[in-house]
């Protein structure tokens, strides 16, 4: 039986605890479709390359989580290519020309298994990590995610991704009701809209932290600097017989 490491990152509302080995690095939807030109995130009319500023911090913070040995979950939005799991309503909205399932120059939008639908490189997932394809907007509906989490023990989610004020909000706010403590890395998480990512990001530390923290992902890496090593669970060593 091994003591909580407790280690605190300066947040919004105010600092955010977390021990290191029952703490989940949630990264929502980094696919192709949203981040790219000719995916889904564009069919709807947006400008995809608002997101990007998140690669980067992104990236550092991966590296950083990785090395620690926190456990790392990436989510993918995506459908089956009958379309058979989407919700109808998805399918009838959108007013551009091309819609789920539709072919574009990445494969057929949303569709699991299109190169489109996949993570970027950049945050390609190792062997180990888990990969929740999801159906819907939050991690938890129609998915395995929170009986992963409850296996693995995790009690606190540290969340990255796009869309801010979508699927990383509806996933916050699932979380929440579950009883998960969210950190939200300010940086990491990217919208097509400048207002909906500054009040998103609000309305999570709002009102004493209501749905969570937020922070910056400077922060929560200079934190992270402080936990102890990872243990090498992941060597097996094989005695001579
Ligand atoms: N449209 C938009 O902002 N987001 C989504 O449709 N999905 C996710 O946020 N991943």
């Amino acid at each position: 039986m091994t003591t909580p490491a407790a280690i605190s990152v300066d947040a919004r509302p105010y600092e955010f605890t977390f021990d290191p080995a029952t703490t989940a690095l949630v990264i929502i939807d980094m696919q192709r479709d949203f981040l790219e030109p000719g995916g889904f995130g564009e069919s709807l009319g947006n400008d995809v390359s608002q997101l990007r500023s998140t690669i980067k911090p992104l990236e550092a913070v991966l590296a950083a989580t990785r090395a620690a040995g926190l456990e790392v979950i990436h989510t993918r939005e995506g459908h089956l290519p009958d379309l058979s799991d989407c919700p109808p309503s998805k399918l009838t909205r959108g007013r551009g020309d091309t819609h789920i399932g539709d072919p574009g120059p990445k494969g057929r939008i949303l569709i699991r298994g299109e190169y489109g639908q996949d993570i970027i490189d950049e945050l390609a997932p190792i062997d180990g990590e888990i990969v929740i394809d999801k159906p819907g907007k939050g991690a938890f509906y129609a998915t395995a995610f929170g009986d992963v989490l409850i296996e693995k023990g995790i009690k606190s989610l540290v969340v990255a991704g796009v869309t801010t004020e979508v699927c990383v909000h509806t996933t916050v706010r699932e979380a929440n009701d579950r009883g998960y403590e969210c950190l939200v890395l300010a940086d990491c998480v990217g919208s097509y809209f400048p207002e909906f990512q500054r009040v998103a990001l609000e309305m999570v530390a709002a009102q004493g932290g209501i749905f969570g923290w937020v922070a910056g992902s400077t922060d929560f890496l200079a934190a992270l600097a402080t936990a102890a090593p990872a243990t090498a669970s992941a060597t097996t060593v094989l005695q001579p017989s």
